[in-house]
């Protein structure tokens, strides 16, 4: 990689780098040439484990998404080409616990992000679009579609949240549009839909039950407690879905696209697959628990990947029955192996 014929690679600065996302963009970039830095907040990040086999490639800059000034710093200091939004308080159920914090993060943070990079390209708020330098990807959300308007969905579908997670997305993803059309930036959002590895958190409900199958399969546990069965979501591999990020940046002009496989899956689907995968009858292990019972549910997710395959030729590489297999094999592996009680995902129920 090479930027106006000098052999200098290009740099990209990942927040969110310590999450599933930012992990397997750190991987992919690096093996694209990219000179890599990843924001981590906080006097110790345990989460900086995640990324652990990359650390002496993957360089950190301290920063958080709270504070307008360390990400002022963090982008003066790494100098990126590329900036990809991937922080937030993703887990939407605590979004309805700590709301504000939501709006903080996962809604202002997008601001922060977005008026550092301005500040520091030197783009005045007051001036008519210009053009900076650095590219900006944000990562926006299927759950803005929340109660859909029409299915399957596409860039042209309403919004209609249903969670504070939801809105403070929307919030973020007009943002984006609107630095783009202010400042003449660069700045895209991808609506990713769910996707899934065996990196995800322990509170979503791929991982959860990935993590359920292998504590029962091994004689750990005998029950795995969860909510709504009924409710649909297009799943997809995360790794797939890190490269769509890094089209985006690579287009002529800025747009934004949906991403996602186009097939969509019941709860209900992935536990019975799950327990299979492992030998086991769901019906016998799964209990229904309120807890876990949203105050507002998104009942049914289905992408239109079209535009995102024409223009990018994107396109997801595994299916849902091999990723489902990908992670229960991965957990039974895991708990079975001698970081079984090295990780803070293996707690008897995430969250
Ligand atoms: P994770 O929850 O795994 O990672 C979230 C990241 O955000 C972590 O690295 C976390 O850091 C960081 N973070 C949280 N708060 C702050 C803060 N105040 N300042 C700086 N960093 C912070 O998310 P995913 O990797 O799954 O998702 C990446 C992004 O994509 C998120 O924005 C999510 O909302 C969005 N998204 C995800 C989808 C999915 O299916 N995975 C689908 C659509 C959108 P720390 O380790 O310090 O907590
Ligand atoms: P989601 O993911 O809310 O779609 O957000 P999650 O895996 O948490 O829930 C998916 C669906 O499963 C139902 N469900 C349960 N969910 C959890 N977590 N735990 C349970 O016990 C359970 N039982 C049923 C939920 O009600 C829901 O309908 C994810 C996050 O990564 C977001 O950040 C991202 O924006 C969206 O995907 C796209």
């Amino acid at each position: 990689m090479t930027i106006d014929g000098e052999a200098m690679p290009k740099r990209a600065l990942i927040t969110g780098i310590t999450g599933q996302d930012g992990s397997y963009l750190a991987e992919y970039l690096l093996t694209q040439g990219y000179e890599v830095w990843g924001l981590v907040r906080g006097q110790s990040n345990p989460r900086v484990r995640r990324v652990r086999q990359l650390l002496g490639e993957v360089r950190l800059v301290r920063g958080d998404l709270l504070d307008q000034g360390s990400l002022i710093a963090a982008v003066e200091q790494v100098q990126p080409h590329e900036v990809y939004n991937l922080a937030a308080i993703s887990y939407v159920p605590m979004s309805w616990q700590q709301a504000e914090l939501t709006g903080e993060v996962t809604g202002l943070g997008v601001l922060r992000v977005l008026e550092a990079i301005r500040v520091c390209s030197g783009i005045s708020a007051s001036r008519t679009p210009g053009s900076g330098q650095i590219r900006f990807y944000q990562a926006s959300s299927s759950e803005m579609f929340g109660m859909v308007a029409e299915s399957p969905q596409t860039e042209r579908t309403a919004f209609h949240p249903r969670s504070p997670y939801g809105v403070a997305k929307v919030y973020g993803h007009f943002l984006t549009q609107n630095y783009r059309e202010s400042y003449g930036m660069f700045a895209v959002s991808g609506i990713l839909f769910n996707h899934e590895s065996p990196r995800r958190g322990a509170e979503f409900v791929t991982r959860k039950v990935s993590l359920g199958v292998a504590r029962i399969k091994l004689g750990l546990e005998r029950k795995l407690r969860l909510g709504t069965l009924s409710v649909r979501r297009d799943w997809g591999f995360a790794g797939d879905y890190v490269r769509a990020m890094h089209l985006m940046l690579e287009q002529d002009q800025p747009a934004d696209f949906v991403v996602g496989t186009g097939v969509t899956h019941s709860v209900e689907e992935l536990v019975s697959r799950a327990f299979a995968a492992a030998g086991l009858n769901w019906r016998e292990h799964v209990v229904s628990d309120t807890a876990f019972v949203r105050p507002a549910e998104v009942d049914h997710l289905c992408a239109d990947p079209s535009k995102v395959a024409k223009e990018l030729g994107w396109e997801p590489t595994v299916g849902f029955d091999e990723l489902v297999t990908m992670m229960v094999e991965s957990d039974l592996a895991l708990l079975s192996g001698p970081e079984a009680h090295q990780d803070d995902s293996f707690g008897p129920e995430g969250w």
